[in-house]
């Protein structure tokens, strides 16, 4: 069977979506021609002990508007997998390296890849970076911006 024929499923939050998302996703379409994307809803992930910032329906959205997508279902459990293989045909379990072993149960039903992922970007060090920045005073950024524009008058 071609890689175009393949049916090929991933799960995940998707929260704050950035280039590691994208990066996956795009090596899900060069491995089959069909890419379903499993996204996690806002109870799921408290069960995973997760915490999004962005609500379910927006995941979804955004997930839903990338090229290499052709089709986003609800992750609402651990135990949906081996039902969601069954259920749409899928050739091919991939997700991240962080999970590698994690889902080799699937191996039964069908093939499971473990990707690299991109490095340096993560959700949490999005939100760490976030966090830290609206912790800075006001005043401080308004002294910043003073000092740039004076910088920037000299330079003129
Ligand atoms: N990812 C990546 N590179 C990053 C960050 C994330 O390749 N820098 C990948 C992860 O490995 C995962 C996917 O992007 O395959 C989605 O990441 P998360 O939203 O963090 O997914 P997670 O919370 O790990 O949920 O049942 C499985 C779980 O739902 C996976």
């Amino acid at each position: 069977m071609s890689s175009a024929e393949k049916t090929i499923i991933t799960y995940g939050t998707f929260d704050l979506f950035h280039i590691g998302h994208l990066n996956l996703l795009r090596r899900l379409k060069e491995m089959a021609g069909r890419v379903i994307v499993a996204v996690s809803t806002d109870e799921f992930n408290a069960q995973k002990g997760k915490r999004t910032l962005i609500p379910f329906e927006q995941r979804v959205a955004i997930v839903e508007a990338i090229r290499y997508v052709d089709l986003v279902i609800p992750e609402v459990s651990w135990e949906q997998k081996i039902d969601d293989v069954k259920t749409y045909g899928v050739d091919i379990f991939a997700i991240g390296k962080d999970w590698e072993g994690k889902f080799d149960f699937l191996k039964e039903y069908c093939e499971v890849v473990y990707l690299e992922r991109t490095h340096d970007i993560s959700t949490t060090e999005l939100k760490r970076s976030l966090k830290h920045f609206l912790s800075i005073p006001r005043e401080d950024v308004l002294r910043a911006l003073d000092v740039l524009d004076a910088l920037r008058r000299e330079l003129e």
